[in-house]
């Protein structure tokens, strides 16, 4: 499924090079736009080249690991839960940032109440249809603004863009918010991810520029 193609081989390689680092520091709230980043009025398509066409009816989200509550969410289910909205803005580890999407669904605050994580919990891996993983910590992942989303801007979220439901974590660069959503997990210790496996930093903050591991 992860098979490596030749924009995920560049991309791998430019974590070893350190490629797009500034060493600037700049502060969340003083400037919107992180270091090293342009912005972009179009949305780019980033994912490993495979994106799995899924059928809300079909598709299935499974909530797992050190939870209270193990729970499997079908499409019905899941807009059961509290929908929400969220206007925020996208930083990508290749240097592009997009203000303004308005996302549409679950904010993981509302998911973490019904599955209750256990004390241990303290890692959260997102697995994805097309074989992705990404791991945060867990108080990354409960941010107030995390939103497992199907609608951004007014309309259903696009297979390209990770249709029918994506994970965004606003405050991280972009590889941490999971396409094609399939599963989270719950763990107690911490566990690399697909890019954080090849050269990317394990947390992923754009204001400070952790864009790869040392
Ligand atoms: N399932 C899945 N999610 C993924 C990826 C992927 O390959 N598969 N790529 C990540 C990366 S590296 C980026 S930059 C963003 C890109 O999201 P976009 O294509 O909607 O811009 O998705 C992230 N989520
Ligand atoms: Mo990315």
């Amino acid at each position: 499924m992860t098979e490596e193609t030749k924009l995920t081989r560049s991309k791998q390689r430019w974590a070893e090079e350190g490629r797009f680092l500034t060493g600037k520091v700049a502060r969340q709230g003083e400037d919107r736009l992180p270091p090293g980043q342009h912005l972009v009025k179009d949305w780019p398509v980033l994912d490993l080249g495979v994106q799995p066409e899924i059928a809300p009816e079909a598709w299935q989200l499974r909530v797992f690991g050190l939870v209270a509550e193990q729970v499997t969410l079908d499409w019905a289910g899941f807009l059961a839960l509290p929908q929400r909205q969220e206007t925020t803005d996208m930083h990508c580890v290749t240097t592009w940032s997009r203000y303004d999407n308005a996302w549409e669904g679950v904010a993981t605050r509302d998911l973490l109440a019904a599955v209750g994580p256990k004390p241990e919990a303290a890692f959260v891996v997102l697995h994805s249809y097309d074989g992705y993983t990404t791991n945060l910590p867990l108080d990354d992942f409960a941010a107030a603004d995390a939103i497992i989303a199907h609608r951004w801007n007014g309309a259903k979220l696009t297979t390209q863009h990770g249709g029918p439901v994506r994970l965004i974590v606003p405050h991280l660069y972009l590889w941490k918010s999971a396409k094609w959503l399939q599963r989270i997990e719950f763990i107690a210790a911490d566990r690399a991810g697909y890019w954080e496996e090849r050269g990317y930093h394990d947390r992923g903050d754009p204001w400070t520029e952790q864009r790869y591991s040392d």
